[in-house]
């Protein structure tokens, strides 16, 4: 057997259109990796490597699905006289094999076990297990290396029991896991799983798994800095309009230019979280339903990202549980002063935005023949939730978004149904604090620290809060 490199190397096998490359791809973080409902995509066998800076975590290789396995078991099961002469006897089949079109695939799935890869061998388990999975397995526990059988849970499993009866016996460890929607923390376990199967790889993959969490909070962390940069741009957002046509007209051609500007910071937003979680051609499906003309009182389609009505009335209308709130901020140990600041932030929440438009529109310059007016900032609190909220999402959808998916990332107000309202009051107050703040002026270092740490608990809370919509 060569040499083996110093990083764990698993290959992961299985028949055709199981959802292999699936798993390498969330795996590895890679989402350029040929996914494809088009049985034999993975032509050939590709390695991929999981990288942290100069540093090889694991390597995973991506193989074609078994073609031939009850041929090959035949062949080697006529050529082998004891189990311990096995592993030689598929390496010959390999040699005498790999150049035959019949047997490039097998052949393929083999070598890099043959030269020391672990086994991942991934199932769709909505199919019944059925004796042409057996040659499979068979070759596999004669290759001896260690190994670990997962289960793809791809809608209905009515075969589950039978699987995991028949896998038991080839496999010492079986384990469950969708490639497509399986949270991060699984994809923790599943390493540590594999850690599991053999000593030598374990150090290396337990620190795997250490390093790939703080990769995780290191994303986190610079994702919530680009929200602030990003939550500061589109509130303060102004535009310079000259006078053509009636202030009507005007305000009109405002609008819709301003529409377009913000939709614009907002895919821009929204392609550096995709690229900070490793998603490089990540589609964006959902227009940001910005302002209208005349967008005064009246209900309109991105109030559902933000706040509701009622929620920010009860903000500033609860005089009862602001005490309450008041007194868990100062034992909280929040930075914030919060009980000296409550008055501020639910003063505007009350004062914010009943009656007025979600932008600012005035005459900035009154000189004859130079006038010009002027569109924005934000002006109405409400509107200010709805940008954060909408945020928050894109934000979210990144967050749990396995490598693994090829379909676009649709972004509709229901997703959120007012997630905002269900936050703790505390943060609720926290948020309209800083968004009021960002309101007038741009943030200060210690206060961007502040803003960015609510931002992080609020991503916690997301993924936490049991969505398990994608
Ligand atoms: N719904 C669903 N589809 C999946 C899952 N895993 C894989 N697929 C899809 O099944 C197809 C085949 O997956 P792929 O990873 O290319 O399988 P491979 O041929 O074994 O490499 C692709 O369209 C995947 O998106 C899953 O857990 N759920
Ligand atoms: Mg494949």
């Amino acid at each position: 057997m060569a040499e083996s490199p110093d990083f764990p190397v698993f290959a992961v096998v299985g028949h055709p259109n199981q959802g292999k490359s699936s798993v390498v791809s969330t795996l590895v973080q890679d989402d350029h990796i040929a996914v494809s409902p088009v049985s034999g995509t993975t032509r050939e066998v590709h390695q991929y490597r999981l990288m942290l800076g100069d540093e090889i975590l694991y390597e995973l290789v991506d193989t074609p699905g078994f073609q031939r396995a009850r041929q090959m078991l035949d062949w080697c099961a006529g050529h082998s006289e004891t189990a311990a002469g096995r592993p030689a006897v598929l390496a010959e089949f390999v040699a005498r094999h790999r150049q035959e079109p019949r047997f490039a695939d097998d052949c393929a799935l083999l070598e890099p076990i043959l030269r020391g890869a672990g086994i991942v061998y991934v199932v769709d388990c909505r199919q019944p297990f059925s004796t042409a999975f057996e040659a499979e397995l068979t070759l596999l526990s004669w290759t001896g290396q260690p190994r670990l059988a997962l289960l793809n849970p791809m809608g209905d499993h009515p075969h589950e029991a039978d699987w995991q009866s028949a896998l038991g016996q080839y496999f010492s460890l079986v384990r469950t896991f969708n490639p497509l929607l399986a949270p991060f923390e699984q994809h923790l376990a599943l390493l540590r799983s594999m850690a599991e199967i053999h000593p030598p790889w374990r150090q290396p993959l337990m620190h795997s798994v250490d390093a790939l969490q703080r990769q995780r909070q290191g994303r986190h962390q610079q994702a919530a800095d680009r929200l602030v940069d990003y939550l500061q741009e589109v509130l303060r957002f102004r535009l310079q309009l000259p006078v053509v046509g009636s202030r009507a007209q005007i305000r009109s051609t405002g609008v819709a230019r301003y529409n377009r500007e913000l939709q614009h910071r907002e895919n821009q937003f929204q392609q550096q979280l995709a690229s900070l979680y490793g998603h490089h051609r990540l589609d964006w499906e959902g227009e940001w339903p910005g302002p209208r003309e005349g967008d005064l009182t009246d209900s309109h389609e991105w109030r559902a990202w933000g706040l509701s009505r009622p929620r920010l009335a009860s903000l500033s209308g609860a005089a009862g549980a602001m005490s309450g709130l008041a007194v868990d901020a100062a034992t909280g140990g929040t930075s914030l002063l919060l009980g000296a600041l409550l008055g501020g932030a639910l003063g505007g929440a009350a004062g914010g935005f009943a009656g007025r438009d979600a932008l600012s529109f005035k005459l900035i310059s009154k000189v004859p023949g130079y006038e010009q007016w002027q569109l924005g900032p934000v002006a109405n609190i409400e509107f200010a939730t709805a940008l954060a909220g909408r945020a928050l999402r894109s934000w979210y959808q990144v967050r749990v978004r396995n490598h693994a998916r090829r379909d676009s990332l649709l972004l509709a107000p229901q997703d959120l149904s007012h997630w905002l309202d269900g936050l703790p009051r505390k943060q609720q107050v926290q948020l309209l604090f800083w968004l009021r703040k960002l309101l007038k002026r741009p943030l200060q270092e210690e206060e961007r620290q502040q803003f960015q740490t609510l931002l992080l608990a609020l991503g916690e809370q997301m993924e936490d809060g049991g969505e398990s919509k994608t």
